[in-house]
């Protein structure tokens, strides 16, 4: 059985929104094309309290961009975005969302990020996706969305670790540093994720 699972199409992650991903509204028709070919679709969002631990308005003396140490591990600070309630935190209004049998929100908890859609990035709190996607009787999950190097990366990689047969849409995602996607696409590809195009979905 065949999942989709869309990832973060939300305002701020397309160019004008507060963390803007290059291109990140070329993809928007594209997955809107390919949900017709799934037997369920899912959506997340990034839906941070304003107090989020992850922007650098909320630590003084910090930009965006810079890293900081949170939990013992390294977090980059972020502009303000996803904030629950807000119009950056909406879907991109062109994204069709009819079909969305559920939508799964992270990054709620404001002492920890969570890029994932299965765990926060410190594997405390599952948000109950895995079971879901198993109770549905999903064995083929597909990722798109944004961003392809963040939220779709740690997302595919807890699928993978669940035991989803895993599939990232390349053309369905786009990266916020297109070269540390390189990288990590060699590191998917190298544990069994496979990565296709839109067109090569049956
Ligand atoms: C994301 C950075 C911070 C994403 C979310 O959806 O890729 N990136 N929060
Ligand atoms: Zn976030």
């Amino acid at each position: 059985m065949k999942t989709l699972l869309i990832i973060d199409v939300q305002n701020d992650f397309i160019p004008n929104g507060s963390l803007p991903v290059p291109n990140g509204n070329q993809i928007v028709p594209v997955i809107n094309k390919i949900q017709d070919k799934f037997d369920l679709v899912i959506g997340t969002q990034d839906w941070h309290p304003k107090d989020h631990i992850s922007f650098a308005s909320n630590h003084e003396g910090k930009s965006n961009f810079d890293v900081i140490e949170i939990h013992k591990k390294p977090q980059t600070l972020w502009p303000n975005h996803c904030v629950q309630g807000t119009k950056g935190a909406e879907f991109h209004p062109d994204l069709k969302t009819k079909k969305f049998e559920a939508i799964f929100r992270k990054g709620t908890d404001k002492t920890i990020d969570s890029y994932s859609a299965f765990y926060d990035n410190g594997h405390l709190k599952s948000t109950g996706l895995a079971g879901y996607l198993k109770e549905k009787g999903t064995t083929e999950l597909y990722l798109c969305g944004l961003a392809a190097d963040i939220c779709v990366y740690f997302s595919i990689m807890d699928a993978f670790k669940e035991g989803f047969d895993c599939f990232l849409i390349e053309d369905a995602s786009k990266a916020l540093d297109n070269i540390e996607f390189e990288k990590l696409k060699k590191e998917m590809i190298a544990m069994g994720i496979k990565m296709i195009t839109s067109a090569s979905i049956q």
